[in-house]
């Protein structure tokens, strides 16, 4: 099934045709509307007038989180506030991170897409939807939520938390299809399986999944679990949030890239440059029809491979292979987005401790957990133990407060831990997905 038949099956060329028209226009928006974009044209030597046909698109310049960041919280914005309806921002950051508005219109845009995802799922409006995403300023609860109204399915909108909750109304609401990270997935089935409950004869179909990385191992073995079909869902906040792209229920390999709304493009992450089609590199996406957040050729940092053969389901829509990693040095702990260098910050306002530290990701059954280990100064090394742990509370506080995340502290001795010639190695990864 289908939902928006005519744009997902467009023919190639006039699908390329629709995406240079598109392109030349939010071109022509941006170097109008936001100061930023007019001046990083000029400076790139660059009018939207120069677009003539796709391959221009890679004479304009990237944008990066950075500049998001610069701008915060409203510099890239396209229309005046009073046509912005609803504001979201990336999960995990202490605010000064990237901001995203929409306009009425981008929110039925993004309605429809999150539709078109659930109906290449294989759901319709006879299906009872568990939105198990987070509803707040991350865009995965309120995304799937309007996405599935759009469908005309019954929405649970328990957003996340408050598992044993969960699993009351998984058993008593008999829902159909589940929306909520895979680890989340996997989590629900261990803690069902603990109670006592058959996971496997809930009325469950279908997971649209997402929001992290995840691999085929893990798929296995939330389909075994929990007896349904795991499809794999992708998004960002800044270029819409979930629905940029999604896994078919037919070809089930590779996610289509809603390409009527968004330009996709891989690039080697160090050089910048465009890399051959089927081969990996750093996915770049361009907003076609967003009104409040034009994006022009984000640097997303997340590593795919583009698939360009045509798909049993019939879409002529691009498919981009799971998520590989990332190009930086981003974390995704229970959901929430963490760089390391915020974490860094948060230790550096504290007194008496030094900038050697080390962060050990792990998981624990289903769960991620996180440790930071950081070096105490001579000084406060002979201070009481209760000073010490008052230490490792407060730091743990403010990780939760400032990050979103909990992390076990463990102060230690001075110069104990590891230096490094080269780039410092900070970040342990235990987790094996
Ligand atoms: O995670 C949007 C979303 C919500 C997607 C619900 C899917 C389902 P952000 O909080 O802005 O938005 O985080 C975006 O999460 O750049 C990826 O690194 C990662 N990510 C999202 N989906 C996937 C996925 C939402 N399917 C960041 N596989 C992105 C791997 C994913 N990583």
């Amino acid at each position: 099934m289908i939902f928006n038949e005519e744009f997902e099956t467009l023919p190639r060329e006039a699908l390329e045709a629709l995406q240079l028209k598109r392109l030349q226009q939010v071109a022509q928006r941006v170097y109008h509307t936001v100061g930023f974009y007019k001046k990083a044209f000029d400076e790139a030597g660059v009018t939207p007038d120069d677009i003539q046909s796709l391959e221009d698109i890679r004479k304009l310049p990237f944008t990066t989180k950075q500049d998001l960041r610069d701008n915060y919280p409203f510099g890239l914005f396209s229309v005046p506030m009073s046509s912005i309806v609803r504001l979201h921002a990336s999960s995990g950051t202490t605010g000064k991170a990237t901001v995203v508005g929409y306009t009425k219109r981008d929110i039925d845009t993004w309605s429809r897409l999150m539709a078109r995802s659930f109906v290449a799922a294989g759901l319709t409006k006879n299906d009872i939807i568990h939105n198990a995403y987070g509803y707040g300023l991350f865009t995965g609860g309120l995304g799937a939520h309007y996405g599935a109204e759009m469908l005309g399915a019954s929405v649970v909108p328990i957003s996340g938390g408050n598992t044993k909750r969960q699993l009351m109304i998984l058993q008593d609401f008999g829902p159909t299809a589940i929306c909520c990270t895979p680890s989340y997935a996997l989590y629900l089935a261990e803690q069902g399986d603990e109670l006592g409950i058959d996971m496997r004869s809930l009325k469950l179909r279908t997971g649209v999944l997402g929001a992290e990385p995840w691999s085929e191992k893990m798929r296995q073995e939330i389909e075994a679990k929990l007896n349904i079909t795991a499809l794999d869902i992708y998004g960002l906040s800044e270029v819409i949030g979930p629905g940029v792209a999604m896994e078919c229920a037919e070809g089930k390999n590779g996610l289509h890239v809603f390409e009527d709304h968004f330009i996709v493009e891989t690039i080697d992450p160090v050089t910048g440059n465009v890399v051959p089609n089927g081969q990996a590199g750093e996915l770049v996406f361009t907003t076609l029809t967003k009104e409040a957040f034009p994006l022009i050729r984000y640097r997303t940092r997340d590593m795919s491979r583009l698939m360009k053969e045509p798909c049993r389901c019939g879409r002529t829509l691009t498919r981009m292979a799971r998520i590989s990693g990332r190009s930086d040095d981003m974390l995704i702990i229970r959901g929430v987005n963490v760089f390391p260098s915020q974490i860094e910050q948060v230790l550096l306002d504290i007194e008496g401790l030094e900038p050697h530290y080390e962060l050990i990701v792990d998981r624990d059954g289903t769960l991620d957990t996180l440790e930071i280990r950081v070096e105490v100064s001579e000084a406060m090394f002979s201070d009481e133990v209760r000073t010490l742990q008052n230490v490792e509370r407060r730091i743990a506080k403010d990780v939760k407060d400032y990050l979103g995340v909990t992390a076990a502290v463990k102060l230690v001795e001075p110069k104990s831990l590891q230096r490094f010639e080269g780039k410092a190695q900070r970040v342990v990864d235990k987790r094996s997905i």
